[in-house]
């Protein structure tokens, strides 16, 4: 059943082991491989993998733990997939701030500067066609408000510079608050204090990748999701608080306007695409600690199945859902897939309703959702079957089709072009029944499936001719 206030991800990675879900590769792999194999297993929805011995490294690497729907559940303690949602919004109703300590399980080893080489704690290439190791797929990226002290945690993406490599690529984009705390200290012309912290507990880890409301503190957050409060310890070198019980803590600084090419062409993405190599800022590390026997983090972006499309895809939904019954009636229940698309069910109270439920979604979800469909109270939104038939019975196009241009976007759409990166077009879509249009039948379209009253008659009064047309089992 799993629990909600794990004490660090090696209690959770022994659960996970306990019950058949974790696997140990002892033999040497080469880094390419370990990718490869991350594949293979984050595919066939197998055990999470710790490769203990990957050529060139030191570190322990661990990739999968959040990569089944299930382990999502065991992570966060929730019985099933269709309380999560509600339970989401139940435990976040008040956020519970972190405890800070003294001394930390994450501070009993140190490696000074002039020993850093992130090529030897984590060196996997993770996709057939990056040309270069990424350290930083699954590690939180630590920053503060300059003016209000406030601390954001985002899940960005980074590459390992140079041999050896003091220095990673940050792949935070504009629309993220990891970013606009940079736009801050480049405006004051300071360099930003950023901790990079890889190996925390499973919700500590998910809220990472939550998309939430700015300035919702991601610490406070996971203390509502475990239910307690997080324990937190201050970086050794700058004035960054991170998760007592991390496996990694790497310091450093973002240096004003100091940015970066990406060494790879390509980098598989988590739209099952490769995206472009791009100009990043470059976060430089300056010491790390970390935890005696620490194990590294890892995986391997893709669309599903992998820990994105759970610790960001599901629980950005439960943040989306909150905040849009927080703005609009009648919201019943939300699906959205990882990026891009989302499926709301109303109970439709009003005339343009629908409509408002699809601008509420752009102006509210930050850059996700370009696609919006919304669907009555008898559409199941978790079959994609009964979306289809609402979309194919329900819809007229030049009535019930808004698009909308230079929506604030997400940057790796591929469908984006070369010169519109950051924008995405909106495509909303109203899959309600048109009462209003219909007045023929009174305000009503009535519908066969609903014929049950009728069939249940038969069935009761001509048992025999229903034997006849019905196949056995
Ligand atoms: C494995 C993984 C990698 C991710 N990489 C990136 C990334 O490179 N850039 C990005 O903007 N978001 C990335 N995300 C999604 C962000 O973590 C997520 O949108 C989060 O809400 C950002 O935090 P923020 O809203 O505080 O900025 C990634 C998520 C996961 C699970
Ligand atoms: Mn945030």
């Amino acid at each position: 059943m799993g629990k909600s206030n794990w004490y660090d991800m090696r209690e959770f990675m022994a659960f996970l082991e306990e019950k058949g879900e974790l696997v140990h590769v002892y033999d040497e792999v080469d880094p390419k491989v370990a990718g490869g194999l991350t594949a293979i297993s984050l595919y066939s929805g197998s055990p999470a993998v710790v490769f203990e011995n990957i050529k060139g490294t030191d570190v322990p690497c661990v990739a999968g733990t959040i990569a089944t729907q299930d382990r999502l559940l065991w992570a966060l303690g929730i019985d099933r997939m269709d309380q999560f949602n509600e339970e989401w919004c139940r435990r976040t109703e008040k956020l519970i701030p972190p405890k800070i300590v003294a001394d930390a399980p994450c501070q009993e080893c140190v490696i000074e500067e002039k020993d850093i080489d992130i090529n030897k704690i984590c060196n996997i290439i993770w996709h057939d066609k990056d040309k270069s190791p990424f350290s930083v797929t699954l590690g939180l990226s630590i920053t503060k408000d300059l003016y209000t002290g406030k601390q954001n945690a985002g899940i960005y993406r980074g590459e390992n510079f140079d041999n050896p490599s003091k220095s990673v690529s940050w792949g935070a984009p504009e629309y993220t608050h990891g970013r606009q705390h940079l736009f801050q200290y480049e405006e004051a012309n300071k360099p930003m204090p950023i901790a990079i912290v890889t190996g925390v507990d499973p919700i500590t880890l998910m809220v990472g990748a939550t998309r939430t409301p700015p300035d919702v503190d991601e610490f406070e957050l996971a203390g509502a999701l475990r239910r307690e409060p997080l324990e937190m310890v201050k970086c050794q070198t700058i004035d960054i608080y991170v998760p007592a019980t991390a496996e990694w803590v790497f310091e450093g600084y973002i240096y004003p306007r100091q940015q970066r090419q990406e060494v790879t062409e390509w980098f598989g993405e988590y739209t099952g695409h490769y995206g472009e190599e791009r100009m990043l800022p470059e976060v430089v590390i300056k010491h790390i600690t970390h935890r005696k026997n620490a194990i590294f983090q890892g995986t391997r972006e893709q669309w599903e199945l992998t820990e994105s499309a759970y610790i960001n895809g599901t629980t950005s939904q439960a943040e989306a859902y909150k905040t849009l019954k927080s703005i609009v009636p009648g919201i019943i229940d939300l699906r959205c897939n990882k990026c891009y698309e989302a499926i709301v069910k109303i109970k439709k109270l009003f005339k343009g309703h629908p409509q408002q439920v699809i601008d509420a979604i752009w102006g509210s979800t930050y850059s996700r959702y370009k696609h919006v469909i919304v669907v009555d109270e008898d559409v199941n939104i978790w079959d994609y079957e009964s979306v289809h038939w609402a979309l194919s019975t329900r819809v007229m196009a030049d009535r019930d089709v808004t698009i909308t241009s230079r929506r604030a976007g997400q940057w790796l759409d591929p469908a984006s072009p070369l010169t519109g990166k950051g924008y995405q077009s909106g495509l909303g879509i109203d899959a309600t029944v048109p009462k209003e249009d219909y007045e023929f039948w009174g305000n009503e379209v009535p519908q066969t499936v609903y014929d049950t009253e009728q069939l249940a008659k038969i069935k009761k009064d001509y048992p025999h001719l229903v034997k006849q047309v019905v196949r056995s089992k």
